[in-house]
């Protein structure tokens, strides 16, 4: 039941026993989630956690709260019940895939992880108006060949279109705008909706794969322009991966940047 699952005031204040974690900045939505199973309350429970690689399989979880309950309400964010994100952990082979909700509160996902590797999930959920991040690895034996990633991107291409990432520089712990510009040979891309904006943006910390939080912001869909807020918590460097709908094609990219002073 959604009103015994969790002892929360409304989200705007966060929760009590959500202790400072030695961050000046207050809003504990601005800091980095997805590095642990438990987080805000709310623990994930993975039915598996090795998956053999190539293969699709049926993947199940759950997310309990504090006293173990299964929590079976969810609120929508990005216009869905749950996001969930797959990457391998040296930041290549990036999914996401929407998991389907049973009544008893297990989620599922046919999920295939294409190569060996050690590969996070994230659920990006939102339970009584509280945005949470949880992280699991998933085990896929063989040998893993991890791949070398450019230092820093600020243009990508991907199926005939060019993106390019402004600024270029990226200051730390305040939240900043960034853009991305998608444009076709003879000019700016028309972007359709995605997930209830013009693109979805998961932004990932170098190193321990930090989820951070990211908000779309408002874009015009004939500028081929869309922009997001977000917040650096460290210097250092993160990658981006883009998700938009060019014309109707959804296309995925990913940039690499170095935040802060450099
Ligand atoms: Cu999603």
């Amino acid at each position: 039941m959604a009103e015994d699952h969790h002892d929360s005031e409304p989200a705007a204040s966060g929760h009590g026993h959500n202790t400072p974690r030695g961050d000046t900045d207050t809003d504990s939505h601005a800091l980095p989630g997805g590095v642990s199973v438990a987080e805000d309350g709310f623990q994930l429970e993975a039915s598996e956690t090795r998956i053999e690689p190539g293969k699709s399989s049926k993947w199940t979880y759950q997310v309990h709260d504090e006293e173990g309950n299964v929590i079976t309400e969810f609120e929508k964010t990005h216009d869905q019940l749950a996001h969930l994100i797959l990457v391998r952990r040296d930041l290549t082979r990036f999914q996401h895939l929407h998991p389907t909700l049973a009544d008893d509160g297990t989620w599922s996902a046919e999920v295939t992880l294409p190569d060996p590797g050690v590969y996070r999930a994230f659920i990006d959920v939102l339970v009584d108006g509280q945005p949470t991040t949880l992280g699991v690895d998933l085990l896929s034996s063989g040998p893993a060949q991890y791949e070398d990633r450019p230092k820093t991107t600020h243009v990508a291409e991907v199926e005939g279109y060019t993106i390019e990432l402004t600024p270029e520089q990226f200051p730390t712990r305040e939240t900043v705008s960034i853009e991305f510009e998608v444009r076709r040979k003879d000019g700016v891309a028309h972007l359709d909706a995605y997930l209830g904006a013009l693109g979805h943006l998961v932004a990932l910390r170098d190193g321990d794969l930090a989820y951070l939080h990211v908000h779309p912001e408002d874009s015009n869909s004939e500028d081929g322009v869309v922009r997001f807020a977000v917040r650096f918590p460290t210097p250092g460097r993160y990658r981006l991966f883009l998700q938009a709908k060019p014309d109707g094609e959804l296309i995925t990219t990913s940039f690499d940047v170095e935040a802060g002073e450099h």
